[in-house]
């Protein structure tokens, strides 16, 4: 019989430089590894930290038992490369999902992670009781991390799914046929109520702060809250479902690393 207990997941988090919101998240990260009984380890980097210094890290981390998943908190600074960074993570550890092998793997459909904040907002569409199976569900945003996998777990959920993007023609029309629109864009505001059907389903994952300091996600969820039929809101919508997705990959990455 397989001993359950000997099954210890464990995250390792690598922040690099100073971004304000990069430590915000971060330290829900380590709040929630705390709350659910995973073991997790912070590396708070220099701003200075060179490629190779990050790399050795990585592969330092990639041997470490105690790991069973790591996350290089984005964005980095500028002098360093993130698709090199991503591309040497160990794909059974990469808990983001952004490795190509596992991005490959989630176009198939056959994976073993899906990327935190997509399948958080797959969560919250599933909890509310929401099925997109034949819906028209639009994307806006193409980014690697948001964008596109979204559609791309909107589609395996049998959606009708369209991506808008900054060259989109209509951009207003396209949104407005959506029952269900996922708005991933970094812009405050952007979405507005002429912009949505009455009855859809609105989530927003924008996370912008505006000079008052306040958050606030990409859609005027005051005026869109009265046509939509569910929306979710910034803070309390998204973000927190992206550190929970987090803790079911880590959780993952330590269950297959133990049947090997
Ligand atoms: N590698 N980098 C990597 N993986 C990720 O999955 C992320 N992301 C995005 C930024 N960089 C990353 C996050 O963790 C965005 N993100 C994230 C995580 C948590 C929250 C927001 C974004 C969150 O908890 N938001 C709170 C408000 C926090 C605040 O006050 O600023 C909320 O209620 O929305």
């Amino acid at each position: 019989m397989k001993n359950e207990k000997s099954i210890e997941p464990g995250l390792a988090v690598i922040i690099v430089g100073n971004d304000p919101a990069s430590r915000v998240y971060v330290n829900g990260k380590k709040k929630a590894c705390a709350e659910i009984g995973i073991y997790s380890r912070e590396y708070a980097l220099p701003e200075e930290t060179t490629q190779q210094e990050l790399l050795d890290l990585v592969q330092k981390l990639n041997q470490d038992p105690q790991i069973s998943g790591i996350l290089v908190q984005l964005p980095l600074p500028s002098h360093l490369d993130e698709t090199d960074v991503i591309h040497n993570i160990d794909p059974s550890k990469d808990v983001d999902a952004f490795h190509p092998f596992n991005v490959g793997k989630i176009m198939i459909g056959d994976f073993d992670f899906l990327p935190c904040t997509p399948a958080g907002v797959m969560e919250l569409i599933a909890e509310s009781g929401i099925d997109p199976a034949g819906k028209e569900c639009v994307v806006v945003g193409r980014s690697n991390i948001v964008g596109k996998p979204q559609a791309m777990l909107l589609l395996h959920k049998n959606g009708t799914v369209t991506i808008c993007h900054s060259k989109t023609q209509n951009l207003k029309e396209v949104c407005r046929r959506a029952d269900i629109l996922v708005a991933a864009v970094g812009r405050a505001n952007f979405i507005t109520a002429d912009m949505v059907k009455p009855g859809a389903v609105v989530i927003d994952v924008g996370m912008n702060r505006l000079d008052n300091g306040k958050l606030c996600g990409d859609v005027d969820f005051e005026a869109v809250k009265q046509v939509a039929q569910a929306i979710t809101p910034v803070p309390g919508g998204v973000g927190p479902m992206t550190i929970t997705m987090l803790m079911r990959n880590t959780i993952k990455a330590a269950e297959l690393q133990h049947q090997k």
